[in-house]
């Protein structure tokens, strides 16, 4: 615990901001109203105006406020200086915090101190980086009702039906006599009953993760149909090479674009088709390997040309990947002839394309937003493995054995909050955070 009685600081603001926003934390934060012109520690939560001194040497005209631990974010005292965001004034700013003894900050740092400090619990501190990151609407509000708590209620609600599972095992087993048959007789049910709300989550998950990390589009077919065109149309910019020779795309390109509000990573990929040359072979294993990683296929063909076995081929793929997929006909611009099954698009003109942009968003999220809460693979993964241990129990008929599965199930669950979870993984989450916060 040393470690957590370091007084901390780091700049919680990008550089080249106006304004800069240092952030210290620690019991002695308080300590550095001595570089203030006037104390800011007996009047906790206000923002005060003040100066920046170096001894004599005013520094800055700055914004000051102090927090006193526990009514902080980080649970502990803690300073806030704004200053101006000139890279001169944050940097000698910094030099004055650690000339009175304090410490740069890891990234993460004062989230971690939040966690460490029962602040929040941690799927709440993923949600924080989550938050920064999101750069969709609806990414941004599932990640603040989860900082609000809403992973941590669904995963309590499904601690609780196990925990009520196993206190009435741990009756059986104390008093063998007396309650082992009620138990018995109850704890198929409650094991369904854990089943059903543990599938009901993970489902969640499985539609909210691409909240999260962005659906993966992918945009198959042979060369020269039009694939980079559409990436290109999607995205707004000229992100792919096109050329009118066929096999231009070499390598995987990815690019983010947000459809309704809804993240999305569309992939261009090389053109498919038998090959002698290796840099293309490669190109095309590459885009079959995106194929087993895709949410959504689009398998494009080019609609002024009748489908050659190429294109039939390549249908059979996303028919057969278990993935969900759209069949599109590009360069509908150009004289076709209409099949019912075909979306038509023209990456040229730009006609079909909000039609296909809504067919994407309605395959990536089928149902409501708003009933999705879990969206964090490492959570998701943690649900999986409880169902797994909840499996095991409901196979079991050795009630120690049964019992001992539902606790495996519960630390599954407590890795989500962190209330049971190992060092190296709360190392995982926090060294992925941006310094000051
Ligand atoms: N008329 C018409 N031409 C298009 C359309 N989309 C793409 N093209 C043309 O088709 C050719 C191939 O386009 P690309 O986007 O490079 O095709 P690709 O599928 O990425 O090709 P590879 O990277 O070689 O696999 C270019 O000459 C484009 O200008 C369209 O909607 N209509
Ligand atoms: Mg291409």
């Amino acid at each position: 615990m040393g470690y957590i009685q370091d007084t901390i600081f780091a700049p919680s603001t990008a550089i080249g901001g106006a304004i800069a926003v240092i952030r210290i934390s620690g019991p002695k934060a308080g300590d550095a109203e001595m570089l203030l012109e006037r104390s800011v520690t007996d009047k906790p939560g206000r923002l005060l105006f003040t100066r920046l001194k170096s001894g004599t040497e005013v520094i800055d005209d700055v914004m000051a406020v102090y927090f006193r631990g526990p009514h902080s974010y980080t649970g502990e005292d803690m300073m806030e200086i704004n200053c101006h965001g000139g890279p001169q004034t944050v940097q000698r700013t910094l030099q004055l915090l650690s000339s009175c003894g304090f410490r740069p900050a890891e990234g993460g740092e004062f989230t971690r101190r939040a966690f460490l400090n029962g602040k929040m619990d941690l799927s709440q501190a993923e949600a924080v980086m989550d938050i920064i990151t999101a750069d969709a609407e609806k990414s941004r509000k599932i990640a603040l009702e989860q900082l609000h708590g809403s992973v941590s209620r669904a995963v309590h609600s499904a601690e609780q039906v196990l925990l009520d599972a196993l206190a009435a095992m741990d009756a059986a087993i104390d008093y063998p006599e007396e309650v082992e048959e009620d138990c018995m007789e109850e704890l198929p049910h409650q094991i369904a009953d854990a089943k059903r709300v543990l599938c009901d989550l993970i489902a969640n998950g499985r539609a909210g993760r691409v909240l999260r990390d962005g659906a993966r589009v992918v945009i198959l077919g042979k060369p020269n149909v039009g694939k980079s065109s559409i990436l290109n149309a999607f995205s707004g910019r000229d992100r792919a090479i096109v050329t009118a020779i066929a096999g231009t795309t070499r390598d995987v390109l990815d690019e983010k674009v947000v459809f309704d509000g809804v993240p999305i990573r569309l992939i261009d990929t090389a053109g498919i088709h038998g090959t002698d040359n290796e840099i293309e072979q490669i190109g095309i294993d590459r885009a079959m390997g995106e194929v087993e990683r895709a949410d959504v296929i689009l398998a494009v063909h080019d609609c002024s040309q009748p489908l050659s076995e190429e294109d039939l081929e390549l249908i059979e793929t996303a028919k057969n990947s278990g993935r969900e997929w759209i069949l599109v006909g590009n360069k509908c611009d150009l004289p076709h002839v209409p099949d019912p099954g075909t979306l038509y698009v023209s990456a040229k003109t730009g006609e079909g394309l909000e039609q296909l942009k809504k067919e994407i968003t309605e395959r990536v999220i089928p149902g409501e937003t708003e009933d999705l809460c879990i969206t964090n693979e490492r959570h998701l993964l943690a649900l999986e493995n409880a169902l797994a241990a909840v499996n095991a129990a409901g196979e079991g008929t050795e009630i120690d054995c049964i019992a001992t599965d539902i606790r495996t199930a519960l630390h599954h669950l407590g890795s989500i909050t962190g209330s049971d979870v190992d060092a190296d993984v709360i190392d995982r989450i926090f060294e992925k955070f941006c310094v000051g916060k």
